[in-house]
């Protein structure tokens, strides 16, 4: 059975998971009313990728008799200036969700349940990964994307990005 504080904090982040999902989604109508294809396709993947973040939680805490408890979902932000503005966003709101899960992890730590612990360990490094993929893109609208042409370019190149099924364990 799992630890009733762990338990609040596995609930608590399955919402911030699929907050992200709603965040994405709300980016991707965004490029959709600009109609940049390419940047909608990589919301549309970053969205798929938060609901398999939130529903590994969810299933795990499910996998060791705790209780999922869904909450309300926070209204996110539905227009941005550019989209350099928008990926400004996504790097800050994944910072934010690397904190939670660090925090996450803490309190797994703290209640020594080391099955949960080993668990997270896919999550924090998954966060490297979601940070490094959204600076990328970030990298390139700050350095170099002045114009409107770079921006056509760019949405090229982000609609070969294609979603994989995670495999969370
Ligand atoms: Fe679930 O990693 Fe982004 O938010």
């Amino acid at each position: 059975m799992i630890n009733e504080t762990l338990e609040k904090a596995f609930n608590d982040q399955i919402n911030a998971e699929f907050y992200s999902e709603y965040l994405y989604l709300s980016m991707y109508a965004y490029f959709d009313r600009m109609n940049l294809q390419g940047f909608k396709n990589w919301m549309d993947v970053q969205r798929q990728e938060e609901r398999a973040h939130a529903m590994g939680l969810f299933q795990y805490l499910q996998d060791r008799g705790g209780k999922v408890t869904l909450d309300k979902i926070e209204q996110p932000k539905t227009n941005w200036e550019s989209p350099l503005d928008v990926f400004e966003d996504v790097l800050k709101h994944e910072q934010l969700v690397t904190s939670k899960i660090n925090a996450l992890a803490d309190v797994a730590d703290s209640v020594k349940d080391r099955a949960a612990v080993s668990f997270l360990d896919w999550y924090i490094k998954e966060q490297v990964e979601e940070e490094s993929n959204v600076s990328n893109v970030l990298k390139t609208l700050r350095l170099i994307c002045n114009d409107k042409q770079c921006i056509y370019m760019l949405d090229k190149e982000l609609a070969a990005r294609t979603f994989t099924q995670p495999v969370i364990e």
